[in-house]
């Protein structure tokens, strides 16, 4: 199984992304049922360590928190390809809840990921986009703000990888505790 933790969104607010789809030739826009925040990827594993990995995320103890989605970015991938992606505005409680995820997943025995967390839910992928257009949409798109989300729970996702797009699926869902 190739696995990743990551946030699941409300459907009104996969509509909310999935409306900024558009305006960039080429562009691979991620469906509203695909669009995620991932927490940590974590790759192939078989199904005993799946197991333990589930285990080790039951039980975090972290609180329930008010996500805002704001700001456009993009990643470069290799020479030619791209992913352009809404970030989230600075949230000390999301870091908390990622680095409570990574410490569970080395106890588990999975090897440290030592890159930098940048929160982001990637809206397309693209390839050797018109640098006009990206412009355009970032700077179209630079204001957008979601309401304050109630984040309650996390999830662990399979992906399967499939030649258009990946389908992800979640595993197990834990509820973060009750806020206040
Ligand atoms: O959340 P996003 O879309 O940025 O690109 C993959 C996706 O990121 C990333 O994990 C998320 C869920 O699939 N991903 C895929 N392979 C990866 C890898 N080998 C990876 N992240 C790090 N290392």
């Amino acid at each position: 199984m190739r696995l990743f933790v990551g946030l699941d969104f409300p459907w009104e607010t996969r509509q909310m992304l999935a409306s900024l789809a558009g305006g960039v030739p080429g562009a691979r826009w991620v469906s509203p049922e695909n669009l995620h925040l991932t927490l940590r990827f974590i790759g192939e594993m078989p199904l005993h360590r799946a197991e333990e990995i589930d285990h080790a995320l039951a039980s975090l103890g972290q609180p329930s928190f008010l996500l805002v989605l704001t700001g456009i970015g993009t990643f470069a991938k290799g020479a030619h390809e791209m992913s352009l992606w809404v970030g989230v505005e600075r949230n000390p409680a999301l870091e908390k809840l990622q680095a409570k995820i990574e410490t569970a997943l080395q106890r588990a025995g999975c090897p440290p990921d030592r890159r930098r967390f940048t929160p982001h839910v990637t809206l397309a992928r693209l390839r050797d986009p018109a640098p006009a257009k990206l412009v355009a949409f970032v700077q179209g798109h630079n204001l957008f703000r979601s309401p304050p989300l109630m984040i309650e729970h996390f999830v662990l996702f399979s992906s399967q990888l499939g030649k258009e797009a990946s389908v992800y699926t979640p595993e197990a869902t834990y509820p973060l505790l009750a806020a206040g």
